[in-house]
């Protein structure tokens, strides 16, 4: 060894987790902490989490809620009965009094809602590890009574279920302007489960997931008869739908317009609950639906979705076409997977268009179908132009 050599002594490792599903996200983070001189491990979903928690020490983790399969607070509820002593923030671009009561319950250090400031996520690690090594919560209590609403319950659920609502927003052919279909989307006024992402928590939560995607297939049938004639209807389903027998029914609402319907299932979720969704898809596909694979490319399950469920169309995830006339990465991107598509005999939506730069993009290369702010917004009526203007 070269007599210039220098030990130093052991710095104190701090090793900060990332749980974020997010890509340029979780990049965004890293960055930001190593800066700040944390060492960090990125980790794109729960179950990855538990095995790095699991292998070795970690100095605190900061979690994403909305991940793909378990959520942070799953993860967190894992740590806590696998009795590992490690300070866990939360953090998530969609607060609801649901996953803030878990947090408090379950001993999160921080709750903090995005996007979160690098100096600030610092501070609140820092704090964190401050608290962790004197044993005690940095959290607020939580009242007794009074000031904070209680978790919505069962009952909240059920007239949340039925105060939902659907908006519809119009899906054109590029290359002829006409108005192709609608999306459903799922709305919802009331106090406590306002975004469709709270309540859909909120009905996997209480197991009445399958209530839930009944409903919106009620209303999406009931509201069909009222759209421009010819065009279609792209309803969402959730991977837990598919284990429903209510949607294979023949006297199931959308059965009867099975022809005109397109069930778009999401590349972000895992269809690891689902028992053969080969086989589901299959069953849908001879009542007389067609599949969408819905956001592609958002970079959650790679392409395996393609194989397995072999839809008709794919929606390209709008953070492909956000910009993607200043991006020829993205245009590269697009590109391909126009090709990879259309060589397997699959049509393309262009999600999330909002400029005629994004339009012109899209449209060039190929992409048979967009939607987007820019084309329609979501509305409760189907009141648009038959062709894009
Ligand atoms: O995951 P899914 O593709 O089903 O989600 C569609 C969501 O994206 C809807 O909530 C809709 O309101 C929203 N959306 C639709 N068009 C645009 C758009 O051009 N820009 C943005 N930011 N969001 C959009
Ligand atoms: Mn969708």
């Amino acid at each position: 060894m070269p007599s210039t050599a220098v030990t130093f002594a052991p710095r104190e490792r701090r090793t900060i987790l990332i749980v974020e599903d997010d890509e340029p996200v979780a990049r965004a983070c890293k960055r930001a902490l190593e800066r700040f001189g944390w060492e960090t491990e990125v980790v794109h979903d729960a179950a990855a989490a538990m095995e790095v928690l699991l292998r070795r020490e970690t100095t605190a983790v900061v979690c994403d809620i909305n991940l793909p399969g378990a959520n942070g607070v799953n993860l967190l509820e894992f740590v806590r009965q696998a009795d590992i002593d490690v300070p866990f923030l939360l953090v998530t671009g969609d607060p609801t009094i649901r996953t803030a009561i878990d947090a408090v319950e379950l001993g999160a250090a921080e709750y903090m809602v995005k996007p979160v400031a690098p100096d600030e996520l610092h501070a609140r690690l820092e704090r964190a590890c401050a608290a962790h090594r004197g044993r005690h919560s940095v959290l607020p209590e939580i009242p007794s009574s009074g000031l904070l609403p209680r978790p919505p319950g069962v009952l909240a659920l059920e007239s949340a279920i039925e105060k939902l609502f659907l908006v519809f927003q119009p899906i054109y052919e590029l290359g002829s302007g006409a108005l192709y279909a609608f999306e459903a989307l799922m709305r919802s006024n009331h106090e406590e489960l306002k975004s469709p992402l709270a309540l859909l928590d909120a009905a996997e939560e209480l197991g009445r997931l399958h209530d839930l995607g009944r409903r919106v297939r009620n209303l999406a049938s009931e509201a069909y008869p009222r759209a421009p004639q010819g065009t279609y209807l792209f309803v969402n389903l959730h991977t837990a739908d598919l284990g429903d027998v209510g949607l294979y029914a023949d006297v199931a609402p959308l059965s009867s317009l099975a022809p005109k319907i397109v069930l778009e299932l999401t590349e972000r979720a895992s269809m690891n609950d689902v028992s053969d969704p080969h086989r589901c898809v299959e069953k849908l596909r001879s009542l007389g639906f067609r599949i969408a694979i819905d956001d592609l490319g958002a970079g959650y399950a790679g392409l395996n979705s393609l194989a397995l469920l072999e839809p008709e169309i794919v929606k390209l995830d709008m953070s492909l076409v956000r910009n993607i006339h200043a991006d020829p990465t993205r245009e590269r991107v697009v590109e391909s997977m126009v090709s990879l598509c259309h060589g397997l005999g699959i049509k393309v939506v262009a999600e999330g268009i909002e400029t005629p730069n994004e339009l012109n993009v899209v449209r060039s290369l190929g992409c048979d179908y967009g939607q987007g702010y820019g084309l329609g917004r979501p509305a409760p009526s189907f009141d648009v132009p038959l062709v894009l203007k």
